[in-house]
């Protein structure tokens, strides 16, 4: 019989399961994704914080390595939760000054990872808050699109502006998704205050196949 597990505290996000991720591979060649099972990607510009997100979700700073210096995580990293499901940190995009050949080749591995990874089940697209979607976050979603993959945007570094700002610059997305004829659903977020990670935690395990299955 497995240990009966704790109930959730009082009023905090139930993270718990996230908290087990462990680190399996920094890909930089499609033969190297691992496949079958369950897995949820985040993508985002260069510097958005999705290394960040990551590591709030999963409680564990030193997961997904984070940098003030965009462009910091150029391979497909791959996180273990179970034998079955897996988190994974993609290359940001849209960083300016690197050679033409490093841009060709994050094409090239980030189309073969979006059109061909059988596991994917949805894409957490991590935006500032203080300027969404941006030309190459509107190429994800048009990309998701193509794809028939379901996306989830958090509005990230929510604590840099105050409240009635936050819910303006998600409602004017919502608003923008909606007269673009794109389908994603949206949410504020903070990785330092931990704003919106119930929201998060509820899409993922929508995602992984983990609602309403006991989780330890
Ligand atoms: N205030 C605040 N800062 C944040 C938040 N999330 C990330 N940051 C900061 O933003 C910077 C970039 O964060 P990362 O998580 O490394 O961003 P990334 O998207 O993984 O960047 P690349 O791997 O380079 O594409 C770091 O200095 C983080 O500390 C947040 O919610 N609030
Ligand atoms: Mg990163």
């Amino acid at each position: 019989m497995p240990p009966m597990s704790k109930p959730a505290e009082k009023n905090k996000p139930d993270n718990r399961y996230y908290r087990q991720a462990r680190f399996l591979i920094s890909a930089g060649k499609a033969k190297q994704f691992p496949d079958g099972g369950y897995e949820v990607a985040f993508a985002g510009r260069s510097n958005a914080g999705k290394s960040s997100a990551i590591n709030t979700l999963c409680d564990n700073k030193g997961l997904a390595r984070t940098s003030k210096t965009p462009g910091r995580t150029q391979l497909v990293n791959f996180f273990a939760l179970d034998e079955k499901r897996r988190l994974v940190d993609l290359p940001g995009y849209g960083f300016a000054r690197v050679p033409v050949a490093v841009k060709n080749a994050w094409q090239k591995l980030m189309t073969q990872y979006l059109s061909e990874q059988q596991s994917l089940n949805g894409l957490v697209i991590i935006m500032d808050i203080r300027h969404p979607l941006n030309e190459t976050d509107w190429q994800m979603l048009e990309w998701c699109h193509h794809y028939q993959l379901p996306a989830h945007i958090l509005l990230t570094k929510a604590d840099k502006i105050k409240r009635n700002a936050q819910q303006k610059s998600k409602l004017q997305t919502i608003r923008q998704l909606k007269d673009a004829k794109l389908d994603a659903s949206v949410q504020v977020f903070s990785a330092l205050k931990k704003t919106g990670l119930d929201e998060l935690v509820a899409k993922l395990d929508q995602w992984l196949q983990l609602a309403n299955t006991s989780r330890i």
